[in-house]
């Protein structure tokens, strides 16, 4: 995967083309293996048919590269407004006149090929958009988070399972502590060198941060059980006033796809019903209800700022690194990510990614819940449209880090950052908590 010293243009032509490969044989596997009524229809109004996405994927693909980077004409210019993300809702997308599936896939077939010879062709340097190949990765990285949603769309679709995969490693070493102290002082947020990075983990800046315990792992489904079965769900104590507030109004008693049979709890998981297994992760928990478990358990969610020290801060040589477990790319030893696996691995995964702190599964099996809103950093300029992430900046947006296992490598890494509404929970997201260390 490409780091900061990928300058040889011939390496990168071939590692962007690996990666446009890698995403649209994802993308294919998510599409081809259901029937065209099943991509045509809508799941759940929460998100877009899946055909909407497979042609909005060539969409974006055609405006980046072909145009703005190649100078083409348009292909169909009367389709643009269908898949402007901003133009419709996802509520609305089913009533659209959209491409059906096979002239979805032909579309963009049709767009992938000119982008080759395109690539082909491409000095790489000499423009903002090129140097490094930046609006390749860009759009690879689009077609990876498209391929995250259409994964949790199959999540909220009904019926008999489509997808399989193996299950993750089991953790193989003992009992871990439940929690690593991160020392106070500063540390280096955000990036000015990952190459690919988006606009909002840009630019790098020191953050000092008093100290704090983190956990070492992410909260699992026993110990989310310990919170229902003390009554976590029926006690405004923990709750904020909105969250509350929604927790009523939507009447959650329990994470999205469980139910309750004869004293047990089971999920349903990509159409197979099976109990709920208390060493996984918590997944499918909104906001409000990770920051109300947070305070039941007497502590709080970590802010980002947090999140990215645990993740990324080497103590002895004082520097921020890529990913928790080094430079490196991830690799299948390091984290759960790239759906290779169609859940969440046992809390205490994965040592080969812990961070120097000692901290575990920062990267990969479940979104992060973090107590921050998405804003920008200090400096922080629009980079190359503001619809990617400036329109969302404010209060609405809770951040979530870390990446799930739906999330690609090439889409990941330590200064990545999500966002999403603090109700949502049909995204892959659990969480992990914190606390002060007491002064002196
Ligand atoms: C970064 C995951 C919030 O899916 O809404 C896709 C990514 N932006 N197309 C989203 C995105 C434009 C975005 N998230
Ligand atoms: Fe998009």
């Amino acid at each position: 995967m490409l780091n900061a010293d990928t300058t040889d243009p011939a390496v990168l032509r071939e590692l962007i083309a690996a990666e446009l490969e890698a995403a649209r044989t994802r993308t294919a596997g998510l599409t081809d293996c259901v029937e065209d009524g099943e991509l045509t229809a809508q799941h759940s109004p929460l998100m877009s048919p899946l055909v909407w996405d497979l042609a909005h994927i060539g969409n974006q693909e055609e405006l980046w590269l072909l145009r703005n980077v190649g100078g083409r004409d348009p292909m169909h210019p009367e389709i643009d407004p269908l898949y402007d993300a901003f133009e419709h809702p996802r509520a609305e997308r089913p009533s659209l006149p959209l491409l059906p599936p096979d002239q979805a896939r032909a579309y963009a077939h049709e767009v992938r090929g000119r982008v080759f010879d395109l690539l082909a062709a491409s000095p790489l340097e000499g423009a903002p958009l090129l140097d490094a190949g930046f609006a390749f990765g860009m759009i690879v990285q689009h077609e990876q988070q498209h391929d995250e949603t259409m994964l949790i769309t199959h999540q909220l679709r009904t019926g008999p399972a489509v997808l399989t995969a193996p299950p993750p490693p089991p953790a193989p070493d003992g009992p871990l502590p439940a929690e690593v102290l991160i020392p106070a002082g500063p540390f280096t947020m955000g990036t000015d060198t990952e190459p690919w990075a988006l606009d909002n983990e840009r630019p790098a800046h020191r953050v000092d941060l008093p100290a704090y315990w983190l956990d070492t792992t992410p909260v699992s489904n026993a110990a989310y059980q310990e919170f229902i079965a003390d009554g976590g769900y029926r006690d405004p104590r923990w709750w904020t006033a909105e969250g509350w507030a929604h927790r009523q109004r939507a009447g959650l008693e329990a994470p999205l796809f469980w139910s309750r049979e004869g004293g047990q709890w089971l999920r349903r998981r990509f159409g197979t019903v099976e109990p709920v297994p208390g060493d996984e992760p918590v997944l499918h928990v909104s906001w409000y209800e990770a920051d109300a478990y947070a305070r039941w358990a007497g502590r709080r969610l970590p802010t980002e700022a947090e999140w990215e020290k645990a993740a990324r801060h080497d103590p002895v040589a004082d520097r921020s690194r890529r990913y928790p477990w080094g430079d490196e790319s991830p690799g299948p030893e390091h984290a759960n990510l790239g759906q290779r696996h169609l859940r969440p691995a046992p809390v205490g995964g994965y040592p080969a990614g812990r961070s120097p702190y000692g901290v575990r599964q920062l990267i990969g099996d479940v979104w992060e819940w973090t107590a921050s809103d998405f804003t920008g950093y200090p400096g922080f300029r629009v980079w190359p449209y503001k619809e990617y992430s400036e329109v969302f900046f404010g209060p609405e947006y809770k951040v979530l880090r870390g990446g799930s296992f739906a999330v690609a490598p090439v889409a990941c890494r330590g200064t990545f950052r999500n966002w999403d509404y603090p109700v949502r929970r049909q995204i892959f997201s659990g969480f992990r908590t914190a606390r002060d260390a007491e002064a002196g």
